[in-house]
């Protein structure tokens, strides 16, 4: 169906095809991810951007001997689909499938993993260090974007490899955007450059001096007017690549093939640092991804494809329809960003930060209402966190917005700059729990474990939307010092809470006043049941509480956020077995409700910790810290010790045992242990 592409099966199949052939198999490359992204959701736009370039690095480098280090990694489809992997499309970022991200376990064309940004250069330098110490001599090019550009390792790298005579090359692909338009000085730079008339630029001091060096001149001569009929040849002063001691080359045209293989031919022959500016459109070839390629960064899969390609709207995955204080909230950060939006009418010290994901967490409707009190810092997660920690004690409220597996990045920052000096940041922390389809790079379970140890933290995490409201009021104007809040990707209503704490309030109520010989099983005495007030509000948050929502003498269930359906309904199959439960919503992960759980437990001998973050470090275990010295059974169901892969996001929580099916059946494991 796919003329060219489909008698594409490796790397060397493109080396001979010429100019108009590689036009025609970009053309395919084309349709099929747009018919393969649309069906089975992924990063659409990114990857249409670097069709070209991807074939132009398939002309001029020889994998999997050369290495290319792609930078974040969700630009690789184009290269997947070039390296043999084009047959796997169908299992897409699913369970047991083709991952969205390069990785070394599953092709050798993947050198190095990634998922997190502005971390190619780095890697490459560290591989290119561990050629030159092996006498190796195969190339290595990082391929970054200009939003991953904002990033702060880049520049740790840069000023690593610009000092030295390491053989490096970088591709800087400079599409204008990161998920959204792309902010920063670094952009405004990129931004002049774009706009100046030359075209192939080289600072002319240095081109002299290379002229003038046996080794690196030739080639370089050789180069210059090899590609000299088709770029011009200028000086621009102050590019900040040179500074840092890149030869920079640029920009290109990243959507002309021909001349773009020639150039990179040119710059992989080249000694040293060097950096090509290559200019891409985002979305490029499909109109509707070049005219909204932040809505088609990443799509949902709609699973009817060929319709798609004319018709079907694809639905864009993680990412909200801007929060307004009206809108039906779809998701907790929708809450979170119209609550926010709310709190900061009314308080004009409220200051809101992302770093690069501003439609993700939410805070697209706070960016136009308080464009002055918004601060979008690119993808720099570490300098949000610390800029907060200013702004903090010097008169702002900053709210920081970040998913949990982006925050793995700012640990010192929210240690040393937050948490040492109580600062009163207030950090949201979305996608928290289990993800998803993006895979082990991005799930956000370790932020419970990276963060209780510190000091002066508090650590709430709401079981549904009315509490994230609460919770977040709450940390902006009870608490003094730094306070996180943890809420997964999606949403979790209130009254599907409240249903379900009914449901199983009604449930022991029935057992309660069932006669001995109706009941399912006699193994409890009557005492281990009680009922509590049927009237269940969450509106109000108190330090350190959390909420008993059913007793019982059996078992202590309690349950860190997103968790608590889970168990309540464990909790409702357990009374349906005869068995009753003290189920508690812990609300604080730190300081968690010492006082109800520890007697909790005291009382039934047993706990079952539920979480949505990894057992090491987590929540469980923060209560077992505790337990020493009393008497009882404990089981932790979170997350193990491995990296968790990709798949639905229901699946994986199933697998791990936390669902509702999961925590029943550790709660009667634990009922077993006498
Ligand atoms: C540390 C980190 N923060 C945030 C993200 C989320 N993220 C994924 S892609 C992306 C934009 C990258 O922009 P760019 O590098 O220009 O690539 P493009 O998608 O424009 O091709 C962001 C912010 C990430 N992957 N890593």
């Amino acid at each position: 169906m796919y003329e060219l592409l489909d008698k594409i099966k490796l790397p060397e199949d493109i080396k001979n095809l010429n100019t108009a052939d590689l036009r025609r198999l970009a053309s395919e490359i084309r349709g099929f991810l747009i018919e393969n992204v649309l069906r089975n959701g992924g990063h659409l736009a990114s990857n249409l951007g670097v069709v070209e370039l991807t074939l132009a690095l398939y002309k001029v480098f020889n994998l999997p001997e050369d290495k290319i280090i792609w930078d974040v990694g969700h630009q690789t489809y184009v290269h997947k689909i070039l390296s043999g992997r084009k047959g796997r499309f169908s299992g897409l970022r699913q369970e047991n499938g083709l991952s969205g991200f390069p990785k070394r376990e599953e092709s050798a064309f993947d050198a190095f993993n990634t998922g997190h940004s502005s971390t190619s250069i780095s890697a490459a330098l560290g591989i290119v260090r561990a050629r030159d110490a092996a006498g190796g001599r195969f190339r290595v090019a990082a391929v970054i974007g200009d939003g991953a550009l904002t990033g702060g390792l880049c520049y740790e790298a840069m000023n690593d490899a610009g000092r030295s005579e390491n053989d490096l090359i970088v591709i800087l692909n400079d599409n204008t955007m990161s998920i959204s338009k792309n902010v920063g000085a670094i952009s405004k730079h990129l931004n002049r450059l774009r706009s100046r008339p030359g075209y192939f630029l080289l600072r002319d001091d240095i081109h002299d001096r290379l002229m003038k060096l046996p080794v690196i001149g030739k080639p370089l001569a050789s180069f210059i007017s090899k590609i000299k009929n088709v770029v011009k040849y200028a000086l621009i002063p102050g590019i900040v690549f040179e500074g840092m001691g890149f030869r920079y080359f640029g920009p290109v045209d990243g959507h002309n093939i021909g001349e773009l293989t020639e150039i990179l031919k040119g710059v992989a022959a080249m000694r040293g640092p060097v950096l090509l500016h290559v200019l891409t459109v985002k979305g490029m070839g499909y109109g509707r991804a070049e005219s909204d390629p932040q809505k088609f960064h990443g799509v949902a899969p709609n699973g009817n494809a060929p319709n798609t390609l004319n018709t079907g709207a694809p639905t864009p995955a993680a990412m909200p329809a801007p929060a307004t204080a009206h809108a039906p909230a779809s998701s907790f950060s929708d809450v979170f960003g119209s609550v926010l939006l709310g709190l900061a009418a009314s308080d004009k010290s409220v200051t809101a930060i992302c770093a690069a994901m501003s439609s993700g967490v939410g805070l697209d409707a706070f960016s136009k209402e308080y464009p002055e009190r918004f601060f979008d810092v690119g993808i720099a997660e570490q300098h949000a966190l610390t800029l907060a920690a200013g702004m903090s004690l010097y008169g702002l409220r900053p709210v920081t917005a970040i998913y949990s597996t982006f925050m793995q990045r700012a640990y010192d920052q929210v240690l040393h700059d937050i948490c040492l000096q109580k600062a009163h940041v207030v950090m949201a922390i979305d996608r928290a729990g289990i993800v998803g389809e993006d895979g082990e790079t991005h799930q956000g379970i370790y932020d419970i474990a990276f963060l209780r140890h510190m000091p002066n933290i508090t650590i709430m995490a709401p079981a549904h939307d009315g509490e994230l409201a609460a919770m977040l009021k709450y940390a902006l104007y009870d608490i003094a010092g730094p306070a996180a809040i943890r809420y997964p990707k999606g949403i979790i209503a209130e009254a599907d809470i409240c249903d379900k704490i009914n449901r199983l309030r009604a449930r022991l109520h029935t057992q309660l006043h069932a006669q001995p010989n109706e009941r399912p099983f006699a193994i409890m005495p009557r005492e281990s049941f009680s009922i509590l007030p049927a009237d269940y509000s969450a509106s109000s948050i108190e330090y350190g509480k959390g909420e008993l929502l059913a007793t019982g003498s059996d078992i202590t269930i309690a349950a860190a956020g997103a968790m608590l359906g889970a168990a309540l309904g464990a909790a409702e199959a357990l009374a349906a077995r005869g068995y009753a439960a003290d189920v508690i919503s812990a609300r604080f992960i730190k300081p968690f409700d010492a006082d109800l759980i520890i007697n909790s437990v005291r009382k039934t001998g047993r706990l079952l910790a539920a979480e949505d973050g990894c057992v090491a470090g987590g929540f469980g275990s923060s209560i077992c810290e505790r337990l020493s010295g009393i008497k009882c059974a404990t089981k932790i169901c979170g997350l193990p010790d491995m990296p968790i892969a990709q798949g639905g996001r229901g699946a994986i929580l199933k697998k791990h045992g936390l669902d509702e099916e999961g925590l029943l059946a550790a709660a009667l494991d634990l009922i077993a242990v006498k």
